[in-house]
Parts: C-alpha cells; sequence; structure tokens
C-alpha cells in the first residue's frame, strides 16, 4: 500500500512537501499533517482526502495510517519529534538542520544507534541537485585530480523577520558546510567566519553578508560567501579549484532569452523553485528506499557532523577567531 506519511509543520517548507507527496511523488499519501497553529493544520488537512490535521507530532505518529514522518518544523522542534518517531521506529525525513547544536544532535545519534537500525535521512536536498551530483561525479571520477578549494556562493533575496544572525550559519549555511564533507570526502576542521560592513539592506544587529573560511582535514580551503538580504534574487553557486582544472555549477537556470537589443533570464526568487527537482528526487527516493524497507541519504551522522561545524561557525561569529570543530569518533554503525 502507499505510504501513510505523517508531515510535522506546515510552514513554508512543510507545506510544499505536501504538495509534493500528494501531487508528485508516487507511492505515498499524506494521512496525517501537523502544526501548533491548528487552523493551518487544518486548512490543509481538508484539502486532503483521508488526510488528519493534528497539533502534537505524538498523536499523529500514534495514528493507524501513519508509517513515516516528513519533519519540516523550524530546527528546535526537530529533537523531540526526531526522538517520538525513533520510540516509534518509524522512518523519518528530517529537514535541515538535524537540530541546532551538536549535543541535541548527539542525543538523536545516540536514540537511533540505540535502536540498532536507521531509521533517519536528514534533508540536505542539494545533494539531490542535478548540477552538484555532476560536481560529486567529476570529483569522484579523479579525472581533475584532487580538490584544492571549493568557493560558494550562497545569496538569498531576502530573509524572513525572524531570520537571526546565528540562523545565517544554522540555517544557510549548513548547506555549504554538507556539500563541501560530501563533495571532498572529509571532515571539516575548522571555521573562520568574517564580517564585512553590513549591507544598508539588513536588520539591525545582523551581519549580512558573511564570509566564511572552512578547513578541512586534509588541507582543501573553502570559502562560502552567505548573503541574506541581496535584493535581486536566489543564487546558489559553487565553484571546485582541482589540481588539473575548474568546475563551475549554478551559473545559469532556465532559459536565455535574446530580446530588444539585450539577452539574459530570470533569476529564481527561492530555493523552493530553484531546488524543486532536488526535492522531488530526494522526498521520492526517500519513499522509495523506505517502502524497500531501506534508509539511504545523509544520515544522522551527517546531520552531528554539520551542526558541530555549525556549533563552531556560530561561536566564531560571535568572538571573530577562528574556532576548531570538536568531533566525536565516527562510529561503526554510521560506516
Ligand atoms: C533556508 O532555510 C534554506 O534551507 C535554503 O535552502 C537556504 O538557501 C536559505 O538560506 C535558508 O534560509
Amino acid at each position: 500500500r502507499a505510504l501513510g506519511v505523517a508531515v510535522v509543520g506546515t510552514g513554508k517548507m512543510g507545506a510544499d512537501h505536501v504538495r509534493r507527496l500528494h501531487d508528485v511523488v508516487s507511492g505515498a499519501r499524506v494521512t496525517a499533517v501537523v502544526d501548533i497553529e491548528a487552523e493551518r493544520a487544518k486548512t490543509l488537512a481538508d484539502a486532503i482526502e483521508g488526510c488528519t490535521a493534528y497539533t502534537e507530532p505524538a498523536a499523529a505518529m500514534a495514528a493507524q495510517d501513519v508509517d513515516a514522518v516528513l519533519i519540516a518544523s523550524p530546527g528546535p522542534a526537530h529533537e523531540a519529534a526526531l526522538l517520538e518517531a525513533l520510540g516509534r521506529d518509524l522512518p523519518v525525513l528530517c529537514e535541515k538542520p538535524l537540530t541546532p547544536d551538536a549535543a541535541s544532535a548527539l542525543r538523536v545519534l545516540a536514540a537511533e544507534q540505540r535502536l540498532g537500525h536507521r531509521r533517519v535521512q536528514v534533508g540536505f536536498m542539494r545533494r539531490y541537485d542535478t548540477e552538484y551530483m555532476k560536481l560529486k561525479r567529476l570529483l569522484d571520477g579523479g579525472e581533475l585530480g584532487r580538490a584544492l578549494m571549493l568557493h560558494h556562493r550562497h545569496r538569498n533575496l531576502s530573509m524572513p523577520p525572524w531570520f537571526t544572525n546565528e540562523m545565517l550559519i544554522n540555517d544557510s549555511v549548513v548547506h555549504e558546510m554538507d556539500v563541501t564533507r560530501w563533495l571532498l570526502d572529509q571532515e571539516i576542521t575548522a571555521v573562520t567566519v568574517h564580517k564585512p560592513a553590513p549591507t544598508s539592506h539588513a536588520p539591525a544587529g545582523m551581519n549580512d553578508p558573511q564570509f566564511v573560511l572552512l578547513e578541512t582535514e586534509l588541507g582543501a580551503l573553502v570559502d562560502v560567501e552567505i548573503f541574506g538580504h541581496c535584493g535581486y534574487g536566489y543564487q546558489v553557486q559553487a565553484e571546485a579549484v582541482c589540481e588539473r582544472g575548474t568546475v563551475r555549477i549554478g551559473d545559469e537556470h532556465g532559459p536565455r532569452l535574446s530580446t530588444d537589443g539585450r539577452w539574459g533570464g530570470r533569476i529564481t526568487p527561492d530555493y523552493v523553485e530553484r531546488f524543486e527537482d532536488a526535492y522531488d528526487r530526494e522526498v521520492q527516493s526517500w519513499v522509495d528506499a523506505t517502502r524497500r524497507g531501506e534508509i539511504a541519504g545523509p544520515s544522522v551522522w551527517d546531520g552531528y557532523a554539520a551542526a558541530a561545524v555549525c556549533e563552531a561557525g556560530v561561536l566564531s561569529q560571535r568572538e571573530g577567531r577562528r574556532v576548531e570543530v570538536e568531533l566525536i569518533e565516527r562510529p561503526a554503525f554510521y560506516r
């Protein structure tokens, strides 16, 4: 039968995943939606046959028709929902970040290991983006030689009003932390956050943009420009500098138009549109694997490692110094 999914959190991403599970993905149906805002959950549930609205994740997870959980609530709410799902041995797709700090990520790591088998995939969707996948294949193929540096640019049109300085690291740069670890197949060992004079479009107190320097265990250097209020669109680009060549991704999306003495194209306004294909591929592969009784994709270890790097990043952001990343030894369970 189709996988009955409870979607926890129905904000921008959660509502988009409900639509995706309902209209795009095969083999799954949304049987529950959960939100502390009861009305919001009810409106979504009413539009889907056989879907019930809840305000408590635990109540939804206890329902007969719920086989799996997609967590899309804000980061600080993830730990409780993850522990609840693991306690019930339910498969989970958890939006990034896994949790907002290393200690809480370690509690999830411990709970999954106690269960004895992997149940959680972390929503680092860039790993499912076609261009990132091609870049990964190129780097793994070895024809360009060793990767020496990565340059990342991560620009948002603007940020929601509740976005903080720390969230620029924990919710935005966390993506670059994950893709860096994945692309290079190395852990990140140190973080330094630099803060140029902010744009006048940033809210008071926010350092925007920021320039983040990552060091990896085999000595690669990685820079990330995070710009929350660039004001013109959503852009995510990366360049790998290798011994025998360079690769750039994310430069152009969609049709290039020539008219009226000009050429150009449209820049996507947000991540929901820019990474639509990646989200589709991510959720479909989670559903397929889950129905086969398997789990794949970014693991709780990846979520923990990214959280530890974020924690070092937030400290560096606050104290204006280079901070080394502390990781526990990788358990055999996650090898
Ligand atoms: C948002 O939460 C995301 O995850 C997006 O992918 C990221 O680009 C954006 O900066 C975050 O706010």
